[in-house]
């Protein structure tokens, strides 16, 4: 066998279903191998964003990575913006990147590059393949680094001639590190600080916003008054009637500095310290106000469950917590479509275990206020803040749940970036109903030119957020890529067609025109 072959076997065998794929010549025995071996499902993605977006939509749902393939420096450059977003998901990913021929590289051929110097900073382990007996060690080692808490970005890089040369046969999958258990000491300390009276919150990450971390959390803070907030962005949090609801610490400073400002404790719960997302003139950088004490409960790798089960033991926490009671903002029939009454509409249909994708951006925050008390569902974020990854992510989500429907809450402009995952979505017969929410323009920036005092500008600035110009014609994008496609301008239309959309087992979008 060559070393493709023991590739593609060595990842099959260490638990690997899925590989998201955009290939090119130095990557066709890689092709050939999956073909041949036949045990990992092949997704083709049409722009590298789409791959590695798909990827994390997979790994957040699945808890497994899925594997990328990718073409070179420029093929895995396309894909990165994503990759970064992978990697503050702490989603598991493993990236195999193939590579001119060791002797080839020499001769500088149009498409050679530094790969590791394009992988390394959005990689938490990086690779290249030596020779081809070395591949299928690196690929076992490549699945072990990635599923190493809380989940890591690994990349591979491979050689053609380490594809095609003969390899010995794949290896097994090194023992992989479990997550280590919190210090005695982190948990006293935070019984202590949440026995004090004084205002806390636990601050929640990761493992902490599933549902067994909720109910514990749930049960502290019925014992002790804690608040519970979940950071502003997330990989994945269950939420909805039946399950104990968190808030999520505001976007803007200024709503995030109100947030916290009377708390003289945060306990961080699989999360980071709050910082702002960028900085603004006269704003702080850092959220957290000058008499709030932080505490590290669990890191984002540490056993964040095993942790809040032995802080509600030491605290004497009751067995149950009040959930999220069934809330319906029903519309009044007539009113205007805007991200607060469309959000109503959506929240009331929502069906049970919906996968929820947010890259609604201005509609966001309409969205999770109307969504608090809908049927239960899985609400996934954009991590990293790097846009283009909402139909990626969808798709990608679609692919590790067939049984559940994903809804992707879809800003315009953000989906220009990646929106070919729709011919995914449909060659795949992935179930998707996208929200595409048509406001024509870069809505956020507006705001954020505000923000930052940037002065009264003039057409040329206000010309750059605009997308009027022509206007996107999102039912002819969507079926021109095989998607079913509706427009709504009134509720009555968005209520008809997203019932269309749930029913539907394929992809389906709505031209949701704002
Ligand atoms: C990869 C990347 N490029 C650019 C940006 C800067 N950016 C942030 S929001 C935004 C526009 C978003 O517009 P849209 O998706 O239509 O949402 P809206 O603000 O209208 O709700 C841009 C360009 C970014 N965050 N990430």
């Amino acid at each position: 066998m060559n070393g493709a072959t023991s590739l593609v076997k060595t990842l099959a065998s260490a638990g690997v279903e899925v590989c998201f794929a955009n290939p090119g010549t130095s990557e066709m025995h890689f092709v050939a191998a999956l073909d041949q071996v036949g045990d990992i499902r092949c997704v083709l993605g049409l722009f590298e964003g789409v791959v590695t977006g798909a990827a994390d939509g997979y790994a957040r749902m699945a808890d497994k990575p899925a594997s990328t393939l990718l073409h070179l420096g420029p093929g895995f450059a396309n894909g990165l913006a994503n990759v970064h977003n992978a990697r503050r998901a702490n989603a598991p990913m493993v990236n195999i990147v193939g590579d001119h021929a060791t002797y080839h590289k020499q001769h500088d051929a149009p498409l050679t590059s530094d790969v590791e110097g394009v992988a390394k900073p959005f990689s938490d382990w990086v690779r290249t393949s030596a020779d081809s007996r070395s591949v299928a060690r690196d690929g076992a080692a490549a699945v072990a680094a990635a599923m190493t808490p809380p989940g890591r970005v690994a990349t591979l890089i491979l050689p053609a001639d380490a594809s095609w040369n003969e390899a010995d046969g794949p290896a097994p999958l090194p023992p992989v590190e479990g997550r280590a258990p919190v210090a005695p000491e982190a948990i006293s300390q935070a019984a202590r600080v949440l026995r004090s009276g004084e205002p806390a919150v636990l601050f929640m990450g990761g493992d902490a916003l599933h549902e067994p971390g909720l109910m514990l959390a749930g049960r502290i803070a019925a014992k002790t008054g804690a608040r519970l907030l979940a950071q502003t962005l997330n990989a994945r949090v269950e939420r909805g009637a039946g399950r104990v609801a968190v808030d999520f610490l505001p976007y803007p400073v200024d709503a995030a500095l109100a947030t916290l400002a009377n708390v003289r404790h945060l306990v961080l719960v699989g999360s980071e310290a709050p910082v702002a997302f960028f900085a603004y003139p006269d704003k702080p950088s850092v959220l957290i106000p000058p008499q709030c004490e932080t505490h590290t409960l669990a890191t984002p790798g540490e056993d964040i469950v095993g942790a809040l089960e032995a802080l509600a033991e030491e605290l004497g926490a009751p067995q149950n917590a009040p959930v999220q009671e069934r809330e319906e903002h029903s519309p009044s029939s007539g009113e205007a479509i805007t991200p607060e009454s469309a959000a109503a509409a959506v929240g009331m249909l929502l069906p049970e275990g919906a996968i929820v994708v947010d890259e609604a951006l201005t509609a966001a925050a309409a969205f999770m206020s109307r969504t608090r008390g809908a049927a239960s569902h899985d609400y996934l974020q954009v991590t990293g803040g790097a846009i283009g990854i909402g139909l990626p992510l969808a798709t990608g989500a679609a692919v590790a749940c067939p049984d559940r429907k994903v809804i992707c809450l879809q800003a315009d402009g953000s989906a220009m970036y990646t929106v070919q995952a729709l011919w995914t979505q449909a060659r795949e017969g992935l179930d998707v109903t996208t929200i595409l929410l048509n406001n024509r323009s870069y809505a956020i920036l507006k705001h954020e030119l505000a923000n930052l005092g940037a002065g009264d500008v003039g057409r040329g600035a206000l010309d750059m957020m605009e997308l009027d110009r022509p206007a996107l014609d999102w039912v002819g994008l969507a079926r021109g890529m095989g998607v079913e496609a509706q427009r709504a301008e009134t509720l009555e239309e968005l209520e008809r067609h997203f019932a269309a959309g749930v029913r539907s087992e394929g992809p389906y979008l709505i031209d949701l025109v704002l």
